[in-house]
């Protein structure tokens, strides 16, 4: 019998680049390239936005996170921070994980002359609280691909589920071995990533911003949702995401800064 291995998710391949979303095979392969799903108004719309954000915040400088440069730290203003309300995205995310629908996060993730470098391989749910039912929806604004640092995704390798701790995944010491494909996408596309998934990105080495929107969709049933999207609220109770320590008599985070000022001393 044949449920997820590398040979059964290699088959669906050719099947997860399309302009039309398939959910079963999205279910198995953890990622799917969904071809022209962004009227080209919207894009636009956000890209003048974004450009003009750019010019006037960004770009004599911004804040960059050392262990995480691409990810922007500034506020977005206006449309750019809403637009994960937007009835199309809304709606696609009802295709990946039905009627009610909530969001975990939304952000940009740029590789600017800031921010060019490659992105350690590695799956993001180890990063998040709530469930595990969480897709991040990747909304180029600009070209992202093989020359400006595009992501790289490792279809099925959702399937193994939370690896246990965070931090850079080593492919080679697992028994079975999964390809990668990086996309050559387009404003327009979008990318549908479960948030299980490995993948990282390269370095940019072509002059042009790679400008992606991550969006993080998941169903309203998710005590972890800021917002929501489509339908209604299925849960009463919510995490306070503000500072996860708060949570903890003791944890590992906790123990690591406790150990850090020790070190000081
Ligand atoms: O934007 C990229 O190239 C990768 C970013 C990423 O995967 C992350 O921040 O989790
Ligand atoms: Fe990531």
């Amino acid at each position: 019998m044949s449920y997820n291995s590398p040979e059964v998710v290699a088959q669906l391949i050719y099947k997860i680049d399309a302009e039309k979303f398939d959910k079963s095979v999205f279910d198995k392969t953890g990622v799917f390239i969904l071809r022209n799903a962004i009227p080209q108004d919207l894009i636009k719309e956000w890209r003048t936005a974004w450009d003009e954000f750019y010019a006037e915040k960004l770009a004599a400088g911004r804040t960059v996170y050392k262990y995480n440069p691409v990810a922007l730290e500034e506020k977005l203003p206006g449309v750019l921070g809403t637009l994960y309300k937007n009835e199309v995205l809304a709606n696609y995310a009802a295709q990946v994980w039905g009627d009610n629908i909530g969001i975990y996060h939304h952000r940009f993730v740029i590789k600017d002359k800031q921010s060019k470098n490659e992105v350690f391989l590695h799956q993001d749910y180890c990063y998040h609280s709530g469930f595990h039912n969480k897709s991040s929806f990747f909304i180029p604004l600009s070209y992202a691909g093989k020359e400006n640092g595009g992501l790289t995704f490792y279809p099925g390798t959702h399937q193994y589920g939370f690896l246990g701790d965070a931090g850079e995944i080593n492919p080679d010491n697992f028994k079975d071995k999964w390809l990668g494909i990086t996309p050559e996408l387009q404003p327009g596309d979008l990318a549908i990533m479960n948030s299980l998934l490995w993948h990282g990105s390269g370095l940019n080495v072509s002059g042009v911003d790679r400008i992606v929107i991550d969006t993080i969709y998941q169903p309203a049933n998710d005590p972890s949702c800021i917002d929501l999207v489509k339908g209604e609220w299925q849960t009463d109770i919510f995490i306070d995401r503000e500072n996860p320590l708060k949570n903890f008599k003791r944890s590992r985070v906790s123990r690591i800064i406790q150990l850090e000022e020790e070190l000081k001393k």
